[in-house]
């Protein structure tokens, strides 16, 4: 089957994001005059741009891995790193961007429009840029992390500048097999074509594309034959050539009532909002078939009645060649004028950013394992934060646990049921692995205590002022009851006593 698809996977990587550094500035008297490491630069994008100018994405079956340039790393003195340099791959408008599983990132329409399709790599923060007033000479620094790495798929849908239309059997396909290499079924049967057909025209200097349709009949817009579908395939083209067979035998029909119920088609058919529709378009008349004498009295006679309704008329034949010349450089000119006021549009500034995840969220899911259950934390901040860690700097991983700490990640730990010493997985796959207490430990806080005490190891013999308030008021309350019980005590005796009393009385 011949498809009207071009298509193209690429393996693309982007920059790296240079990693910060740690550095201390030194004077004359002050040795230690504060930190000083520079940030890292970030990594190169690799940005699409829909380019007018640029017709196949022919470029790219012959070199499909393009990679952004990495960012430098910083320095002292608090220089910075210099950002990776970003490719621009320029591609036909119109080429739909998919992912890997087949859904579409983007549908670059417009010209000039801009696709960030991988994003290059974040530089890390260098030492002078994570201090604060808490933590006044931080002795380290954060990595750049990997740029966007991964196959795109690249479709362009039609890039015909021509599309043949007529009814089954007009010859529509013979011309383009006439006009161009393409090889299309031909056959005296309607519906012949059952897929459109595409071919290059070389004209001069004009080259362009030409696609070959199913044939069409009345009622095709209501779906009888093959229906407008395949009109869909025309959607982008510049011109039309309304195919007209002048040899048919077939009762009722001749060029100008074929071409009435080809335009009633066509007028039925809704292009796409922002597109001009079909019948504003360009349109040429190829009476076809002359080589055969009844042809060619037929076309000299409806000739004029055609001109008159203000078509451009071109006798021909596929069979004799006749009129093909003529009729390919008359569409020559019209693609080649089209292209000229396409580039002369301005071109619109918009830029796409490749969609990902909120960024806020993560998830934790607890999976089984042989030793126990891990529990793996996904989200694009955490996965971030694991890149830009230097694990073997203990402050940098302190600093990673803190950040961890705040999204909640922890918090979330421990509501999922990890205890101290679970394996905890940050990322797909392998990804970082801890156990979870002795390098994230803040299980301890959340358990009993607050961070930085654990309660099996500092068991304080010293009450906190409040604990002895609070026994004391404890005492103070338990020897107000003692000598409340005391008291009931003794006034139940002295009653006990009177009573004793009264009746030694009596
Ligand atoms: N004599 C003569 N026969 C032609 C000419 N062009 C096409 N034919 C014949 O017309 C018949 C139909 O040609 P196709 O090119 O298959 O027609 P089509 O428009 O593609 O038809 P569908 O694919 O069915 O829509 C074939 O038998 C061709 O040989 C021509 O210029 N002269
Ligand atoms: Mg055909």
């Amino acid at each position: 089957m011949v498809t009207f698809v071009d298509r193209v996977t690429l393996h693309l990587s982007a920059g790296k994001g240079g990693n910060g550094c740690v550095s201390v500035k030194r004077e004359k008297f002050k040795p230690m005059a504060g930190p000083d490491g520079g940030n890292g630069g970030h990594g190169g994008d690799i940005v699409l741009v829909a380019d007018p100018q640029v017709t196949t994405l022919l470029s790219y079956h012959h070199s499909p891995h393009r990679s952004g340039g990495n960012g430098g790393f910083g320095m002292g003195d608090h220089r910075s790193g210099a950002a990776g340099e970003a490719v621009e791959l320029v591609v036909p408008v119109g080429t739909v961007v998919k992912d890997v599983s087949g859904e579409t990132l983007v549908d670059m329409v417009e010209p000039g429009m801009r696709f960030i399709v991988a994003p290059g790599g974040i530089g890390g923060l260098g030492n002078a840029s994570l201090a604060n007033q808490k933590r006044k000479a931080p002795g380290f620094a954060l990595l750049g992390t990997p740029g966007w790495e991964g196959d795109v798929l690249l479709e362009l849908k039609t890039v015909a500048d021509v599309a043949l239309v007529g009814y089954p059997s007009a010859g529509k396909s013979s011309l383009i097999a006439a006009i161009s290499a393409a090889r299309p079924k031909i056959a005296d049967y309607p519906f012949t074509t059952l897929h459109p057909n595409l071919g290059v025209v070389q004209a001069g200097d004009v080259r362009y594309t030409v696609a070959d349709v199913p044939g069409l009949i009345e009622g095709a817009s209501e779906g009888k034959g093959l229906g407008l579908e395949f009109l869909r395939h025309v959607e982008r083209c510049t011109a039309l050539v309304h195919v007209l067979d002048c040899a048919t035998l077939e009762p009722g029909r001749d060029p100008l009532s074929d071409l009435e119920v080809i335009l009633a088609e066509l007028a039925a058919y809704p292009v796409p909002e922002g597109q001009l529709p079909l019948l504003d378009r360009p349109q040429i008349v190829a009476l076809n078939k002359v080589d055969v004498p009844e042809a060619r009295d037929l076309a000299d006679l409806v000739r004029p009645e055609l001109e008159a309704r203000g078509y451009r008329v071109f006798e021909i034949s596929t069979v004799s060649h006749e009129g093909l010349r003529q009729l390919t450089y008359a569409l020559g000119d019209i693609v080649a004028a089209h292209r000229v006021a396409e580039a002369a549009k301005p071109v619109v500034d918009r830029v796409v950013i490749r969609p990902h995840g909120s960024e806020r969220e993560f998830t934790i899911r607890v999976e089984g394992g042989t030793y126990g259950d891990i529990y793996r934390v996904l989200g694009a901040k955490p996965l971030r934060w694991v890149q830009q860690t230097d694990f073997q700097n203990e402050e940098a991983v302190g600093y990673l646990a803190d950040r961890l700490d705040k999204l909640g990640v922890e918090d979330q730990l421990f509501k999922s049921g990890a205890q101290p010493g679970s394996t905890v997985v940050i990322g797909e796959g392998d990804g970082v692995i801890f156990d979870w207490q002795p390098s994230l430990g803040s299980i301890a806080e959340l358990a009993t205590a607050p961070r930085g005490t654990d309660p099996r190891v500092d068991v304080n013999p010293r009450r906190t002022t409040s604990e002895r308030r609070e026994r004391y008021y404890e005492r103070m309350d338990a020897k107000s009851e003692a000598r409340a019980e005391l008291e009931t005590e003794r006034i139940a005796a002295k009653s006990r006593q009177n009573g004793q009393d009264d009746e030694e009385q009596v």
